[in-house]
């Protein structure tokens, strides 16, 4: 038994996030605890809402709402999808929470205190008429370049150049429309990466058996001689964690917060003590899974994320922990995600094309959404989803192959047996063959899982229901049934707790009906660690109860409206 610390990227608070999102990070981190808690490890598994930055500002400004308001209704309708999901977050925490804040706080403290800080002056536009400084993209103007008049200081969204916000022609504040707007001074601090970069590319070099998307990326950004710039950690926002050393004030820093990928990933860390708080554990509950001074040298620390968010979790958050100067756990494996595309094109939130995960939960259970996204999980590289692609994989696998195994195990037996485990027959090579295909099965299916290879773990687990199906339609104890009862009985039995074996085996891809068939078979869903005994568990004479159809098949006509709903436009 180990102890294994997952953690999932933070998702933006600012909005519902698609299936795209979920697929890339939480859904996976989600499979890979679920698998491992069955296997017996101790796991922390650990996500939050990410809420600082820009993009909640506006986003809070466009509802209208005061920011911390709008984060906290946020919170909420994240937190009520997740639990939508069946994502087993031991705890789902705001990256707002006091606890980040104090724990932000403190690595900048320690980060000035080992001279990695620098303050720097830069000059920026500053809006008298909202008595601020406006960030970049707060900033709009008429492009230079193609005469967009809705240009953004950081970049113009209609011919794509990247802009500096002195650029614009005409520019005025997109808070206010204002167009008195000055230069001004100001000062932000700046985390000197560039310094740590002997550290980090020790570390990397390190690391073995990493996904190459994840140790490309990394690779790419430290060998670039501008990929490990210093870097601006200092934003004039209101709303994030205002800028401290540790405990004390900052001279010169007042009224400015930390960058949100400065607190971000922090969030991790605090995320653990929010669940210790919660659950009114100890600080050393929380310290045993994050300082290698108090218990975590023995914890295997996994994170999740797109590949986007690669360059953030292997370069920078490193730097700020091993730039402290104290006994931070550092992850031991990345596992990276490439995108999922969306009928043909990209899943777009401001254009409302794609589905988001409200909807995805409206049409069906979120059984269906697990099994086809992690069975197309875009591993190696970008996958599609198309309605076709949906609407073949579950109809296939999850109808034909499982549903139907289970529906008709179980009605034979109650109409030939009741709903009793039968006694009677001897094991036949045939069914001794079946025990040995399918505990060589389970062994690669825990092999991929170990590897957190995803789509093979899918294929695999698939394999594992075709092999009970095609025994079944072999075995054929509706014919055996006439000739030799006692024979069909010990046909039966062993589907029976095949059902039993396949509830254990499927519960970390799809926990809904996997407690279907569990509790059918009069069982908990445990993870079969020998696979002949598990064939046995269910003992002659046991009851069960025959279930409802485990999945329904999706219909032509469903899935051309729900192509034509899901097109965009219709936001
Ligand atoms: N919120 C970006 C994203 O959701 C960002 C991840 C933070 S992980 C510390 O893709
Ligand atoms: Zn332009």
């Amino acid at each position: 038994m180990a102890r294994i610390l997952i953690t999932s990227a933070i998702p933006y608070i600012n909005g519902i996030k698609h299936l795209g999102n979920l697929v890339g990070s939480q859904l996976p981190a989600d499979l890979y605890a679920r698998y491992a808690r069955a296997r017996g490890h101790e796991v922390l598994f650990l996500c939050a809402t990410d809420e600082h930055g820009t993009p909640a500002e506006l986003a809070a400004a466009k509802a209208g709402m005061p920011v911390a308001d709008y984060c906290a209704e946020m919170w909420q309708v994240q937190k009520r999808l997740s639990d939508g999901f069946r994502l087993s977050f031991d705890h789902f925490g705001r990256s707002s929470s006091p606890q980040n804040h104090r724990l932000t706080q403190h690595f900048a403290g320690r980060l000035a205190d080992n001279g990695l800080i620098e303050e720097r002056s830069e000059r920026q536009v500053y809006s008298n008429a909202d008595g601020r400084f406006l960030p970049d993209r707060y900033i709009e103007g008429t492009c230079p370049n193609c005469g967009y008049d809705r240009a953004r200081g950081d970049q113009c969204e209609n011919c794509t150049k990247q802009l500096d916000p002195t650029d614009l022609i005409e520019p005025r504040s997109a808070i206010s429309g204002s167009t008195d707007l000055e230069v001004r001074e100001t000062k932000h601090l700046y985390l000197l990466q560039s310094r740590l970069r002997d550290d980090l590319r020790d570390w990397i070099d390190r690391q073995e058996g990493w996904p190459v998307l994840t140790t490309s990326i990394a690779r790419k950004w430290l060998d670039d001689g501008d990929g490990l710039q210093d870097r601006g950690i200092t934003r004039d926002l209101d709303w994030g964690v205002p800028v401290r050393r540790g405990d004390r004030d900052w001279p010169g820093m007042e009224g400015k917060v930390f960058y949100v990928w400065f607190d971000a990933p922090i969030e991790y860390i605090a995320c653990a003590g929010e669940w210790a708080d919660a659950q009114e554990l100890s600080q050393s509950d929380w310290e045993r899974w994050w300082r290698t001074d108090k218990g975590a040298e023995n914890v295997r620390y996994v994170q999740f994320m797109g590949k986007d968010n690669v360059p953030f979790h292997t370069l920078s958050f490193p730097a700020t922990l091993l730039g402290s100067g104290e006994p931070w756990k550092l992850v031991d494996y990345i596992k990276s995600f490439n995108y999922l595309t969306y009928d043909g094109g990209q899943f777009s939130t401001s254009q409302g094309r794609g589905i988001f995960m409200d909807q995805a939960l409206e049409l069906l259970p979120a059984d269906y959404w697990r099994w086809w996204l992690l069975s197309h999980a875009p591993e190696t590289s970008d996958s599609a989803f198309t309605w076709e692609a949906f609407q073949a994989g579950v109809n296939k696998d999850l109808a034909d192959v499982l549903g139907n195994f289970v529906s008709r195990v179980t009605k034979f037996c109650r109409s030939r047996f009741g709903e009793v485990v039968p006694e009677g027959g001897e094991e036949t090579p045939e069914d001794a063959a079946l025990i040995a295909e399918i505990s060589q099965k389970v062994a690669a299916y825990q092999d991929h899982m170990d590897a957190i290879q995803v789509r093979k773990a899918a294929a695999e687990l698939r394999g594992i229901w075709v092999a009970g199906n095609e025994y079944l339609q072999a075995a054929a104890p509706w014919a055996a049934f006439k000739s030799d009862p006692a024979r069909a009985a010990a046909i039966v039995r062993l589907s029976l707790n095949l059902v039993a074996l396949y509830a254990g085996l499927s519960r970390p891809f799809i926990p809904d009906a996997a407690e279907a068939m569990a509790e059918a078979m009069g069982v908990a869903p445990e993870w079969p660690e020998d696979v002949a005994a598990a064939l046995h568990r269910l003992p002659p004479g046991a009851a069960f109860r025959t279930p409802d159809n485990l999945f329904r098949k999706v219909a032509d006509d469903e899935r051309d409206a729900w192509q034509a709903r899901f097109s965009g436009g219709a936001a």
